[in-house]
């Protein structure tokens, strides 16, 4: 064999290629790298300097209406094009402006909702509508109606911007995605509003409710409990060296993740938090509630503050410091990973 030149196989290669055959011994190394290679970087997206005027911007170039959605993608810096974060989620900034309407329609893509900026939007979702704050964590479920509005609340009518999170790359990765529009451009309420936290929101279920589902039946955590349970763990607890007090969001009928592909986590950090680096596969989307810090993601450094954005890549270190109390939300495609038995970390 030692007689073979590059030149034979090259032209081996060429003659196969027509055929759609490739030789495996040429990629096989990448195929199956001894440790993740992802192509996400990390990056972060300032709000109050960078996106909030941009979208405001974008709010006199194009209703609600018109784009369906009002959304600046957040786009992973090394993917552009792709409307991706990491390579299986996405991650968007969408405005509502007062008296607008973003409406119906479903698919099969599942969603989050992040609340970030101003508040008095609602979302309406398979008919019980959720009025929106800063910190509130919405799901939309796959296959399920929704529409969103801003009509203001006590008197305040502002704009409002929330974090969209979803699992668009990964429908398209199985080429499963479904869609449809309303009849109607807004749903009709046909629940009371709280009715869905009312069920399933206290550590109690309904007696006669006994089916799982794959999608937690709460469609709306709002911040004030779950900053509330941060808020007494720090007078309790010693915080993780690595993750301050870090709580996960659950499906209060299975214990797991409250959507099927999406994990969320709240994460209280102290003033002059100074945390080891950890690293994991599930790339994640951190979004900043309060306060101030700085994030090191693999060799670069993030100085972050209230409403920012920033993605860390799978497998790169994190280390967090904060300069003042912090409270980051955060999500990644973790209940994929454990499901496929694939997740893997590391406390550094
Ligand atoms: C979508 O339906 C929403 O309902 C937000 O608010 C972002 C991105 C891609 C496809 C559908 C929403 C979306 C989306």
């Amino acid at each position: 064999m030692s007689t073979v030149t590059k030149a034979q196989r090259a032209d081996y290669y060429e003659r196969i290629r027509p055929l759609h055959l490739a030789p495996l011994w040429e990629s096989l190394h990448t195929l199956v790298p001894r440790e993740p290679q992802t192509p996400c970087v990390p990056a972060l997206w300032r709000y109050d300097e960078v996106i909030k005027p941009l979208l405001m911007q974008s709010a006199s170039l194009i209703t609600a209406e018109e784009a369906v959605r009002r959304v600046l993608v957040l786009e992973n810096p090394a993917l552009p094009g792709r409307a991706c974060i990491t390579q299986s989620l996405y991650a968007g900034l969408q405005l509502i402006m007062p008296g607008e309407v973003a409406p119906s329609h479903r698919h099969v893509q599942s969603a989050l909702r992040f609340i970030v900026d101003g508040r008095g939007a609602y979302t309406t979702v398979e008919g019980e509508r959720t009025t929106m704050v800063p910190g509130d964590f919405i799901i939309t479920p796959s296959w399920a109606w929704h529409d969103h509005g801003n009509e203001g609340i006590d008197g305040v009518s502002e704009p409002v911007v929330w974090l969209d999170g979803l699992d668009i790359p990964m429908l398209r990765f199985f080429d499963a995605g479904f869609a449809e529009n309303d009849e109607k451009r807004m749903q009709t309420v046909s629940h009371p509003e709280g009715q869905s936290f009312a069920r399933f929101g206290h550590n109690m279920v309904p007696v006669r409710h006994d089916h799982a589902t794959p999608t937690s039946p709460i469609f709306s955590y709002p911040y004030s409990r779950s900053r509330e349970a941060l808020a007494q763990l720090q007078k309790s607890e010693v915080p993780d060296a690595w993750q301050g007090h870090k709580l996960r969001y659950i499906n209060p009928l299975t214990g797991g993740a409250p959507m099927p592909t999406i994990a969320t986590f709240l994460q209280l950090l102290p003033k002059g938090f100074a945390g080891k680096a950890h690293r994991s596969t599930d790339g994640s989307v951190y979004s900043v509630v309060e306060g101030r810090g700085t994030a090191h993601i693999g060799g670069e450094s993030f100085a972050f503050g209230p409403r920012d954005t920033f993605v860390v890549p799978s497998w790169a270190p994190l280390r967090l410091d904060t300069s003042e109390e912090a409270v980051l939300f955060s999500f990644s495609d973790r209940p994929v990973q454990l499901a496929m038995g694939v997740l893997r970390e590391a406390f550094l």
